[in-house]
């Protein structure tokens, strides 16, 4: 039985009525991260409630704040039914995502560590309704947390009221991986965080909930989204043997010991990628600690390559997700689930000294970044963890394949088009061409490498012109720069549909 107090057992409701509990132009705030986690039963029908209202002519839409992105029963529903007025803080589903570039949609994209402290801060508003799905609740009322934690803590604590959603298709073996510390607090208050180990365990694993909070309890066995995975293709293949080859190099010459050093790793095709192949490189005993257990850290745990991972939600692929369950006695010792505002922390992302691995959308040839939009001012999804994990790393490594769109976008650009990470949180840029070193490089220095090492043959010589009239007509020489023609490349492509001449 998935719920065994018997107090919470007497809230058990259809998620139709749960969902009439939350009031047009509340906050609410949602568990999930990456597609794992969400609540689906409420906000499903929420969305058709909300339908129903703009049908009889009344408005309805709600503030929402979740751990990162969710999925097509939560954002896309909700997206759908024109119901969010305002979100935070990660988004990756496409009718959301097509809201907020049509302007329909407020969206607050910020750093997934800072989501909690800054709900206890309190100017984001109050909270009115936690949804948060569990995998089960027990005796004592304690909660199991199922595929993700995110900011599911906050919520809890924050909301004035709670609704559960129990979902049995997690499975009941999620028991005990979750490590919920309860030790954040706001300047005076805050003391250092006792973890010194990705694999410390550091709070209990449960999550506590206030019982008079809950309004009602929704029982569900929808599963996560479980996004597919495509193999990785040539490029990502070569971007991967790139770091792989850089790392190996870097414990060659005794700058990282042969077990690595923690790892983060971003969601994708290129992620996944480099993670497949540590597997067969010659390092040890590796360590993880990052925001999602993806697919490639299966086949890692299975090599017995990587010793643990810790993270806050699973990123996995439907057929990664079937082989956790089937096994999920087995990987339970070698995974943590926790809090994001603990799993991005920066100041454990610095104490541990972790190797941040990202992807961006485009570098300029000083070496900023720009993670989330493109040509300047239309959102992808949002800077997720990179920031948290980039600035506070012990190497920062930005990774994209040279050009998008088939040929027709060059990532490396003159000037980004906008800036997520400035220079100097980005040490390492890699591409399919190969690998930049920018550590220690001064911006003139940066931006021969960058050019020579990353640049799609196509775009290699217009970089290579623009660089050597701008060394001759900038105004100054430090980064040098002509401002007129530094963001022509993109207008050229919203003109004619590539940034070629
Ligand atoms: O668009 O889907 O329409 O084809 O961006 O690009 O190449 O599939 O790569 O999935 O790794 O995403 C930066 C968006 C890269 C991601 C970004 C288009 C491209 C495609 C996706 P289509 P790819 P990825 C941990 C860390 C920020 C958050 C983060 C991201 C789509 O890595 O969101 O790092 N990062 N979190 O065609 C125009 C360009 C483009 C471009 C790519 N220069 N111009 N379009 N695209 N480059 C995870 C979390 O925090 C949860």
């Amino acid at each position: 039985m998935r719920i065994e107090s018997a107090e919470l057992r007497s809230k058990v409701m259809p998620a139709e009525a749960a969902a009439r509990l939350i009031e047009s132009g509340t906050a609410v705030g949602m568990s999930g991260f990456t597609g794992s986690g969400y609540p689906k039963a409420v906000p499903l029908a929420l969305a058709a409630h909300i339908e129903a209202e703009h049908a009889a002519g009344r408005g309805f839409k709600v503030r929402m704040w979740t751990g990162a992105s969710t999925g097509p029963e939560l954002d896309g529903a909700l997206a759908k039914a024109d119901g969010i007025e305002f979100r935070l803080p990660y988004n990756s589903d496409p009718i959301a995502r097509e809201r907020i570039n049509k302007g329909e949609m407020n969206y607050f994209d910020m750093h997934l560590s800072q989501v909690a402290p800054m709900a206890w801060q309190g100017f984001l508003g109050p909270l009115d309704t936690a949804v948060i799905e569990v995998a089960g609740i027990r005796a004592d009322g304690s909660l199991i947390p199922s595929s993700s934690v995110g900011n599911n803590k906050t919520w809890l604590d924050r909301a004035s009221k709670v609704i559960l959603e129990v979902n049995s298709w997690q499975n009941e073996a999620l028991e005990g991986m979750h490590d919920i510390y309860y030790g954040t607090a706001l300047p005076p208050a805050r003391v250092p965080i006792p973890l010194v180990k990705p694999d410390d365990r550091i709070g209990e694993p449960y999550l506590k909930v206030d019982p008079a909070k809950v309004v009602a309890v929704v029982e569900t066995d929808r599963p996560d989204r479980n996004a597919p995975f495509s193999p990785p293709d040539e490029k990502a293949k070569a971007i991967a043997g790139h770091i792989l080859e850089f790392l190996s190099h870097e414990v060659k010459l005794g700058r990282l010991p042969s077990a690595l050093l923690p790892i983060q790793s971003g969601v994708g095709n290129i992620a996944n990628a480099v993670l497949t192949g540590l597997v067969d490189a010659p390092f040890d005993s590796l360590t993880s600690y990052t925001e999602v257990i993806q697919d490639g850290m299966l086949d890692l745990l299975d090599s017995g390559k990587l010793r643990m991972a810790s993270a806050t939600a699973f990123s996995l692929s439907p057929e990664a997700a079937a082989r956790v369950n089937a096994d999920m006695h087995r990987y339970r010792d070698k995974m943590i689930l926790r809090p994001q505002e603990i799993s991005n922390h920066p100041e454990l992302i610095r104490r541990l000294g972790c190797i941040a691995m990202n992807g961006l959308i485009e570098a300029d040839i000083y070496g900023a970044v720009n993670s989330t939009h493109v040509m300047g001012s239309r959102i992808q999804n949002g800077i997720g963890g990179s920031g948290d994990f980039a600035r506070n790393a012990y190497i920062s490594i930005f990774m994209t394949p040279s050009t998008a769109k088939g040929g027709k976008i060059s990532a490396i650009v003159p000037q980004a088009s906008h800036v997520d990470h400035i220079n100097q949180d980005v040490q390492v840029i890699v591409t399919e061409q190969g690998l930049a070193d920018l550590r220690g490089l001064s911006p003139k220095e940066r931006a021969q490498v960058i050019i020579a090492n990353c640049a799609h043959p196509d775009y290699r010589p217009l970089l290579e012109d623009y660089y050597a009239r701008a060394l001759k007509g900038s105004y100054g020489l430090q980064s040098p720069s002509l401002p007129g023609e530094a963001l022509s490349w993109h207008q050229r492509f919203i003109e004619t549909g590539s940034m070629l001449p």
